[in-house]
């Protein structure tokens, strides 16, 4: 671990706290918020919930881990404790969240079963093979190692770009007005926040050594994350409300009264 100044250790560790808590209060609302929506966009909203609540609990272990990998030395500056720094939370997080994020999207875009199902598949075993990829390279000192294993991941990662495109034009065009143009802003969101993961990724390699490069990389997946899952999911709640409105509200007998 790169030795910090005490703004650069702090900006990291507030950061980490801030995302826990948007998190878990997001999870909340996504978990609430089932009842406004019609009962076939309900698992949309269950899932965005588990993803933001399994990043929640992954940035607590990620905080706690920042937190003993550093202690302050002589001269007031943050220096490697001696304990392991564990990243690989954030690999083990992605494995489970970028799939279900996936799901939440083609739940959303309401396809037949026998489309939905075919593209679910390609699009998750591509986002594991994306993540799986690039794990050897993040955790690698080499740079032409880093930049092998980076290429073989964008390989995966625009080919989910390629089919999010080609899926999601007929379906957006399929939905004038307020659905189509939320469907077009959830695949936008994606396609802008996904691209921060690879572009982080190589800040340590890129002219930002040491503890500008570690600090520029803690800060650029955090945000990530945070747009990714948290941001997302309001869009993808957003979709499942306007889709519930356009086919005629909630049913009579979605919220049993009692007798
Ligand atoms: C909530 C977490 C999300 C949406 C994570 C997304 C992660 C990626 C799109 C990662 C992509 C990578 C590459 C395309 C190349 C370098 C290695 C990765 C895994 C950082």
């Amino acid at each position: 671990m790169p030795e910090l100044t005490p703004g650069q250790f702090q900006l990291v560790y507030n950061l980490l706290s801030l995302t826990v808590a948007t998190m878990f209060a997001s999870g909340l609302f996504f978990f609430g918020s089932r009842a406004h929506v019609a009962h076939r966009y309900r698992p949309a909203l269950l899932v965005s919930a588990m993803v933001v609540w399994i990043a929640g609990y992954h940035y607590f272990r990620i905080f706690q881990s920042w937190d003993g990998a550093y202690t302050v030395g002589e001269e007031g500056n943050y220096v490697a404790s001696g304990k392991f720094f564990n990243d690989a939370y954030r690999y083990a997080d992605w494995l489970i969240t970028v799939p279900l994020l996936l799901v939440e999207l083609v739940a959303v875009m309401a396809l037949a079963k026998s489309e939905a199902r075919p593209l679910l598949n390609k699009l998750v075993i591509a986002a594991i093979l994306m993540i799986a990829l690039g794990y050897p390279g993040e955790i690698s000192d080499n740079t032409t190692t880093k930049f092998i294993w980076w290429a073989a991941s964008m390989v995966p990662f625009l080919y989910i770009y390629a089919a999010l495109f080609s899926k999601m034009g007929p379906v957006i065009a399929a939905n004038p007005g307020r659905v189509g143009s939320l469907l077009a802003l959830a695949r936008n969101v994606l396609i802008v926040t996904w691209i921060f993961y690879p572009v982080s990724f190589l800040a340590p390699v890129l002219g930002l050594g040491g503890s500008a490069g570690e600090v520029a990389l803690q800060v650029g997946y955090t945000i990530a994350d945070i747009t990714a899952k948290a941001g997302f999911g309001v869009v993808i709640y957003m979709i499942a409300a306007a889709r519930t409105e356009a086919e005629g509200g909630l049913v009579e007998g979605a919220h049993p009264q009692p007798a």
